[in-house]
């Protein structure tokens, strides 16, 4: 039984937050929860980007009775004119006596300052309730709202011998269908979903969110550098927006061919390779602030090595492969020394099924 007290109402916050995950475009997920005399009065998460924030739906519900009632909020309320007006104001408005938060925003537009202004308006305030799970839960907005870069998840299923396939390229399937779920739930929670062309060449994957109710579709990525993606790839269907990465250098004739069946093409840089920097960059200016990289291998260990893998959903299935060119997860050219090797921190194991997911973020970049 979990103890009633500030932690109790805020774990409940998260957990209306973390419903939304997936759901809210460039803004962070929040929840909120208001609480009179012992009693529950208002709930609130915020669904949509342009709409309600938690703190106004919450508010809603609780009418009259918000006046003298705490309010719990995953995310420092905001102090500022968005596409909304400012919760903090509203707060006030609405005579809430004491405001717990669990996480600073780290929005330039805020950054303390809606904890500031409800102080100065008499209402008791404690942050730092809950805040490292507050931290995980908005870790890709935390990383775009700082940077204008996309939070990337990179995520593979592989045999224990780290194969992606056998040695005659055959890969369906490595994981069970619990762990496959587990990544249309990934795809669901991310802005855009990425892969080279290579992947699209081998299995012309679709690329959308399949569950057994229905989901979000990322946008689709394609790093294509000569523009090889086939205009029949099930990847240039009506199901979501397909981007296209390439360089100055690819044919103009094949781009207009994939902009005509829909297709964004965006030129990164002039080299051999698309500039991932550069793409990551063009990325997030079209507002897609987290991409979940499903490979493979190449572009894999390209990410990694430029720096741009934030976190890895390594998904292991109890099974060894074998076979001496059969594709591997990650295939770069990596260090000589063992010490040089990519080490993972803050990792955790869950199950699923019979398989396996090790997560964690890579530290020595
Ligand atoms: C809150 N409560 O539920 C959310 C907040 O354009 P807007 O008006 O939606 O503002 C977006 C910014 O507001 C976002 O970058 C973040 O700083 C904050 N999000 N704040 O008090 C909420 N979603
Ligand atoms: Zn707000």
């Amino acid at each position: 039984m979990e103890i009633l007290n500030d932690e109790y109402y805020m774990r409940l916050a998260l957990n209306l937050a973390d419903g939304a995950s997936g759901q809210t475009g460039v803004n962070p997920v929040v929840g909120c929860v208001v609480v009179k005399e012992g009693r529950i009065v208002g709930l609130g998460a915020h669904l949509k980007r342009g709409e309600g924030h938690a703190e106004v739906h919450a508010l809603n519900m609780a009418g009259e009775q918000a006046s003298g009632a705490t309010a719990y909020v995953t995310l420092e309320p905001c102090s500022h004119y968005g596409q909304t007006p400012p919760c903090c104001e509203r707060l006030i408005k609405e005579g809430v006596s004491r405001v717990v938060v669990a996480a600073v925003d780290p929005n330039p537009l805020v950054a303390g300052q809606g904890l500031a202004r409800l102080r100065e308006a008499g209402i008791e305030v404690l942050a730092g309730v809950l805040e490292a799970e507050a931290a995980v839960q908005n870790e890709a907005f935390n990383k775009f709202i700082r940077t204008g870069l996309p939070f990337v998840t990179l995520k593979t299923a592989m045999s224990l011998d780290g194969r992606i396939a056998t040695r005659t390229g055959h890969s369906r399937w490595i994981t069970g269908a619990a762990a496959r779920e587990a990544v249309h739930t990934l795809r669901h929670r991310h802005s855009g979903i990425m892969v080279g062309v290579q992947t699209v060449l081998a299995d012309d994957p679709e690329l959308t969110t399949r569950l057994s109710v229905p989901a979000l579709h990322p946008a689709r990525i394609i790093v294509d550098s000569k523009l090889n993606t086939p205009i029949t790839a099930r990847v240039l269907n009506e199901a979501a927006p397909t981007i296209v990465l390439t360089t100055l250098r690819a044919d103009e004739s094949r781009a207009e061919r994939l902009r005509q069946l829909g297709a964004e093409v965006l030129r990164c840089g002039d080299g051999e390779r698309v500039d991932l920097v550069a793409a990551m960059r063009e990325l997030g200016t079209r507002g897609i602030s987290s991409v979940l990289l499903e490979g493979g291998g190449v572009l894999n260990g390209a990410m990694l090595e430029a720096g741009l893998v934030d976190k890895v959903n390594l998904f292991y299935a109890p099974i060894i492969v074998g076979g001496e060119g059969a594709p591997s997860a990650f295939s770069y050219v990596g260090p000589n020394e063992m010490s040089a090797a990519l080490r993972l921190s803050g990792v955790s194991m869950q199950s699923y099924g019979d398989d396996w997911c090790v997560t964690g973020y890579p530290s020595n970049r």
